[in-house]
């Protein structure tokens, strides 16, 4: 194998770059380069992920060390990833998986028995939180299935604990044969600080571990497995209590602030003068040392993101303490909102917290690109007036000005099982399309689809075809053909792959050949039983950013019908021109990329490209 093609990835490290960063010992590094640092610092053998934000780059990063050091892969789905890293663990090797919050949901099945099972090599899965929902479906607190899931789960609050703590997730996971969770956040993800590197350890594999009654998770076995996994916590909580994961911080005792997380770095900043109590584990939390600390306070308070874990924990174990009376469950936390939570509860003075900078930011909705194939998709899907059920990508955009095409949007795959449920429930008197991207329909929407042809649904799925994971900046997949390190490999043929889950009616067209696309789509609707549209284009941002002659406007000819407007493409704007009170349409040379779709909509024919 090209020696070049083993250590580039997408991000473009290569092997000379990469040993210059090493050598620098101390540098900055945003929370996901630290935890792929920790783990490829721990001797990760093998790991898998499904790109989603604010995780993605963990893959990335590891993907940038020698491909002689670990496989790294993207999977399919978070499930799958998890369950390649489970097989690494069987082996004998440390492994790792790295999904966002909501990955988890759909990798829970495997992490809920594992959690009986165990590990052989260390397996930790990193999960990452996106409070604030900056770029999510919901803001859900991956400790809360820790603790549901009975697994430890490891929180740092920077991005050297980030490395710190990946490193010794792996020991925790092989000593206390359990997975472990690292949970980050997106402030952490993607925040940069200074981290200090280590050589890599070598752990030599340990072999597969021919223990059937711990590996097969069979009822009988299982039964076995409960009680080991409830001593495990107590175990635990007793491991945690040390100071390297409970950090007593010594100040006045008047107040003391039991935090975890990057919410500690906003209370040293608003309150340095309290004792604090930081958690690096807020399950199995380290009960007797919290209990040490409350007892040692005239008041405690606090302080988590999202979900009160410590809080309730400390109730349930006698320790009144307050906590969300005064901290918002929801959104980001900041310096600003624990000063305002402090102030509520009297322990800091002052007025109502001031915004920082009295200045209100123009509001940016997020927009399709110029030129984005699935505008097309969606004009078409518009025209049929169809009930749509939509999934998770960057075509979501479609659920808003000016497309406003879906109608329903769930998780990851929903769009096809919605829309047979759409029609076994009576919607049929309107077309029933369910819209999905080529990523998409990998991660979740198969076994949707065979559920479709199986009970014979009058439906019609598009798949949006852009050949990348666009949402998350561009991963590969099965349907690209090339793995995360960029070799050549099998490429799933999506005609070939929907024909054999059974649908009869397919076909494949060109997102930009406008006319084609209208027509498939009338056809699909017109067949009886499940249909499938294949709008094929690649996405505009990858792996270039196309750009062919921008078009312009002849403003004698236009019209001001604002046809073209419909297309919600960020280059049209409104020229000063005025006709019978409305505008004229511009085309912003800069950023429009030539794909001529305005063109095609133009019923006056006045947009063509800039002749040089
Ligand atoms: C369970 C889950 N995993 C990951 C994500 C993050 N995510 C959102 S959409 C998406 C895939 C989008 O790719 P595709 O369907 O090809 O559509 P595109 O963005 O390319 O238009 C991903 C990975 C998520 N929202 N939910």
């Amino acid at each position: 194998m090209d020696a070049k093609v083993q250590t580039k990835t997408s991000k473009g490290h290569d092997d000379a770059e990469r040993e210059g960063l090493d050598q620098a010992g101390i540098r900055p590094m945003i929370g996901n380069e630290a935890i792929a640092r920790g783990a490829w610092e721990a001797g990760v053998r093998v790991a898998a992920a499904y790109p989603g934000t604010p995780s993605t780059e963990i893959m990335e990063f590891l993907g940038t060390y020698p491909a002689g050091d670990s496989h790294v892969q993207w999977s399919t789905n978070e499930k799958v990833s998890l369950d390649v890293a489970i097989g690494g663990s069987f082996a004998g090797v440390r492994s790792i998986t790295a999904m966002k919050h909501v990955g988890l949901n759909v990798a829970s099945d495997a992490l809920m028995s594992q959690a009986y099972i165990g590990v052989n090599g260390g397996l930790v899965l990193v999960v990452c939180d996106d409070p604030g929902i900056h770029s999510s479906q919901n803001e859900q607190d991956t400790r809360m299935f820790a603790r549901f899931a009975q697994v430890p789960v490891l929180e740092p609050a920077d991005a050297q604990e980030a490395l710190d703590y990946t490193r010794r997730a792996f020991d925790i996971s092989e000593e206390f044969d359990t997975p472990v969770i690292l949970r980050s956040t997106t402030r952490l993800s993607h925040t940069r600080s200074p981290v200090k590197t280590r050589p890599r350890t070598d752990v030599e594999p340990r072999g597969f571990n021919e223990d059937t009654v711990k590996n097969v998770i069979i009822p009988a076995h299982a039964r076995m497995a409960h009680p080991r996994v409830l001593a495990r916590e107590v175990k635990l909580q007793e491991f945690f209590a040390s100071p390297e994961f409970t950090r007593w911080e010594e100040g006045s005792t008047e107040i003391g602030i039991i935090t975890a997380s990057t919410a500690y770095s906003y209370v040293k900043e608003v309150l340095p003068e309290a004792s604090v109590l930081k958690l690096a584990a807020s399950y199995p939390m380290a009960i007797d040392r919290v209990r040490e600390f409350y007892e040692a306070m005239d008041r405690v308070l606090v302080i988590e993101e999202l979900e009160p874990v410590i809080e309730t924990a400390m109730n349930a174990a006698g320790m009144p303490v307050e906590g969300k009376a005064f901290f918002p469950r929801d959104g980001e936390f900041s310096p600003e909102v624990v000063r305002e939570g402090l102030r509520k509860a009297g322990i800091i003075e002052g007025a109502e917290e001031q915004v920082p900078f009295p200045v209100t930011p123009t509001a940016r909705p997020p927009v399709l690109c110029s030129g984005c194939p699935h505008i097309t998709s969606y004009m078409a899907v518009r025209s049929v007036n169809a009930r749509v059920a939509g999934d998770i990508g960057c075509y979501t955009l479609a659920a808003v000005d000016p497309l406003r095409a879906i109608d329903t949007c769930v998780s990851m795959g929903s769009s096809i099982g919605n829309a047979v449920g759409f029609a076994k429930a009576g919607l049929e008197t309107r077309p029933i399309i369910a819209t999905i991207g080529d990523s998409t329909f990998l991660h979740g929407g198969i076994p949707a689809l065979i559920d479709a042809v199986y009970n014979n649904a009058n439906i019609t799925v598009m798949i949006l075809d852009n050949h990348i994971v666009a949402m998350t900046g561009g991963q590969d997949h099965p349907g690209t053909g090339k793995t995360l390190r960029g070799e050549e490999t099998h490429r799933v043929v999506f005609e070939d792959m929907v024909r054999a889950c059974g649908v009869k009616w397919v076909r494949k067209v060109d997102s930009y050949d406008m006319a084609s696309l209208y027509q498939a789509l009338r056809e699909a609707i017109e067949h009886k039983g499940v249909s499938v549209v294949i709008s094929d284009r690649p996405c505009v941002l990858d792996p270039v950013k196309l750009k062919g002659s921008p078009m312009q406007v002849a403003a004698a000819g236009c019209t001001a019908c604002q046809s073209c407007m419909n297309l919600g493409c960020p280059s049209l704007g409104w020229s000063e021109e005025v006709l019978d009170g409305y505008h004229k349409v511009r085309i912003d040379e800069t950023t429009c990329i030539g794909c001529s779709l305005c063109a095609q909509i133009c019923p006056s024919d006045c947009i063509r490209p800039v002749v040089n």
